[in-house]
């Protein structure tokens, strides 16, 4: 019989088409939960999202008019630094675009901040031209809390650390202020597509 453990590499499926797959990533079925710290449970009546910081005015949506919003649904695949990459994924929310046009702002960077206390940075660049969004649903359903419900940031093109979950705003920052990770030997841009993982890269 055989030694050969054809289970080793689990449920990982290879690595994939090249053209979607980054460099170091390998594909899963699975969506596995990376939390820093207990899943907050915060009720939508009490959820709000704001833009605040270096801007003219603080604008705020409560949950009611956050969904009211215009929203769309999407596919699109992920990459964690963690190195699983799972495509395909559908999402439900509404683009940053649509939130970011109610704002004036002199300044380039933005720093999601989230139930819970983590935060990342992401220049404002990359959350304009339809490629971020906050999300609420996933694959049909409203998005489950473990995942970052009621609703997370999705910035796809860059690894899934950027993608806050249980998002409640956007502070908006003259320099580009590192978050959480970030702090913690992470990235400060984390483009998959360059390999940009830890400090250095
Ligand atoms: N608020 C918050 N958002 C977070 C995290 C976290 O710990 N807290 N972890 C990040 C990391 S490192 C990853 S890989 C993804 C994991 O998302 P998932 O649990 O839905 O797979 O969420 C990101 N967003
Ligand atoms: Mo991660």
């Amino acid at each position: 019989m055989p030694i050969v453990s054809r289970g080793f590499k689990g449920k990982r499926r290879g690595e994939g088409p090249s053209d979607r797959v980054p460099p170091g990533q390998y594909l899963t079925d699975d969506f596995p939960v990376l939390s820093a710290g207990p899943t907050p449970h915060t009720p939508v009546d009490q959820w709000d999202f704001t833009i605040t910081g270096e801007v003219d005015e603080l604008t705020r949506w409560t949950w009611d008019e956050f969904r009211a919003l215009p929203s769309e649904t999407f596919t699109v695949d992920i990459h964690c630094v963690t190195k699983w990459s799972k495509l395909d994924t559908v999402w439900e929310g509404v683009r940053l675009d649509t939130l970011l046009e109610r704002v004036e702002t002199a300044v380039d960077y933005a720093t999601a901040y989230c139930d819970g206390g983590y935060t990342t940075n992401v220049p404002l660049a990359d959350l304009a031209g339809g490629r971020a969004w906050v999300v609420y649903g996933y694959d049909g359903e409203l998005l489950d809390p473990e995942h970052g419900g009621p609703a997370r940031l999705l910035v796809p093109h860059l690894y899934f650390w950027k993608s806050a979950k249980w998002v409640r705003g956007l502070r908006l920052t003259a320099t580009d202020e590192p978050g959480f990770w970030e702090s913690n030997g992470y990235n400060l841009y984390g483009d998959p597509w360059r390999e940009q993982r830890y400090w250095g890269d």
